[in-house]
């Protein structure tokens, strides 16, 4: 098990589009394994492999208040999208930045898990805001993405000076 080195903002990486998932082997296995480690460690309620380097579609998520509900989705499809709410994310590639950003209430996503088996859900609150904001990762999309470009000008310039002060 290993924790993995999680990608800031702007790193252009964070912009490169997962490929799909052909077999889940051993590898993929361990890839999942230390994305779970890395998400509960940050700590997170939600991790893309995008955000660690990994440019396979794989997200890994547990909203749970007792970090206890692991969900792994694999090569996952946003089939139905409906209504709409605002919350305030946060990102861990975009560290320390929280805004209001608008997305679908209702989702319904199929994927496959990390046995291999198809898997349909249909949610929506804050596990359907983290699959839909994990998603947009895997292409490669962050959340200050879908902000004003003003707003994402002053979260890179913040984040830049911050970095340059580690
Ligand atoms: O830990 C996280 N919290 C969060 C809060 C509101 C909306 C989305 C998220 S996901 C984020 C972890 C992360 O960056 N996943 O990609
Ligand atoms: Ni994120």
């Amino acid at each position: 098990m290993a924790i993995l080195k999680i990608l800031h903002f702007p790193d252009s990486r964070l912009y490169t589009k997962a490929k799909q998932v052909k077999q889940i082997d051993s590898k993929i296995q361990n890839v999942i394994t230390d994305m779970f480690e890395t998400m509960y460690a940050a700590p997170g309620i939600g991790l893309a492999a995008t955000q660690v380097n990994i440019h396979q579609q794989i997200v890994v998520i547990d909203v749970s208040e007792n970090k206890n509900q692991p969900i792994c989705l694999i090569n996952p499809n946003i089939t139905s999208a409906d209504g709409q709410q605002s919350t305030e994310e946060g990102c861990l590639s975009v560290p320390d930045i929280f805004e209001q950003v608008k997305r679908a209430e209702n989702i319904t996503v199929q994927a496959i898990n990390k046995d291999g088996e198809q898997i349909v859900l249909t949610t929506d609150g804050i596990l359907s805001v983290c699959i839909q904001h994990e998603i947009d990762h895997l292409n490669g999309k962050l959340f200050v993405d879908r902000l004003s470009s003003l707003k994402r000008q002053r979260i890179k310039q913040k984040l830049i000076k911050q970095q340059r002060n580690k």
